[in-house]
């Protein structure tokens, strides 16, 4: 941690500024996996563009780069399961009802398994030694893993929450980290969907009430408060 990392700073945001100290805030990044951003992947799987995802990219890797600079916290997840699939529930393994399914072998080995090419993080944003990586058996990453006892170990408060997609794994990790009494700020060109209308109205979710569960925020508007 520089000693930059030990002052407070605000980030302007939707519905207002927050105010943040970097010491307690972590930046989370969730699924940039090849599975759900390149061909053959489980997110082509599910019959969807994913084309449409790599607009987050760029994005995050200057808000990544930001985050190291400053001396942030920085966490990676990757949805996945253990080769044998008892960690994957019945139903989720059912879903789709395509042709192939998790555990399948596909062009980047067996589908959203954990140890294949597809389920690694994609090259543009790979973690670097010491940048704790989570493996969650979910959509949220909470749920069966142990990123809350890092974080509280940590004393983290504040969550930057980037990824994909984010009406999928970055909502219901903001919802259940709300829920644990953390701060979330969503950089809006930092997440992606497949589809550009939930995107928005997840974005449009969080800010609602009041800011019922969180922030939204940019990439450029968090770079310049970590500045
Ligand atoms: N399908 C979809 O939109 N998302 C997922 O299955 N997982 C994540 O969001 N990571």
């Amino acid at each position: 941690m520089t000693s930059t990392a030990a002052s407070f700073c605000t980030i302007a945001a939707e519905p207002y500024a927050l105010a943040v100290s970097p010491a307690s805030t972590a930046l989370l990044i969730i699924d940039m996996q090849r599975d759900f951003m390149e061909p053959g992947g489980f997110g082509a799987m599910l019959g969807n563009d994913v084309s449409l995802l790599r607009v987050a990219i760029e994005p995050l890797q200057a808000l990544l780069a930001a985050a190291r600079k400053t001396g942030l916290f920085i966490l990676h997840t990757r949805e996945g399961h253990r080769a044998d699939l008892s960690d994957a529930p019945p139903a989720k393994l059912e879903r789709g009802h395509g042709k192939t399914r998790i555990g399948d072998l596909g062009p980047m080995g067996r589908i959203l398994i954990r140890g294949e090419a597809g389920h690694d993080i994609i090259p543009e944003l790979y973690p670097l030694p010491g940048e704790p990586v989570i493996d969650k058996p979910g959509k949220g990453s909470f749920c069966q893993t142990d990123l809350e006892l890092i974080l509280k170990n940590r004393g983290i408060r504040t969550l930057i929450v980037c990824g994909v997609t984010t009406e999928v794994c970055v909502h219901t990790t903001v919802r259940e980290a709300n829920d644990r009494g953390f701060e979330c700020v969503v950089p809006a060109d930092c997440a992606a969907s497949y589809f550009p209308e939930f995107h928005q109205m997840a974005l449009r979710m969080i800010v609602a009430q009041g800011g019922i569960f969180g922030w939204v925020s940019d990439s450029a508007r968090v770079i310049a408060a970590l500045g």
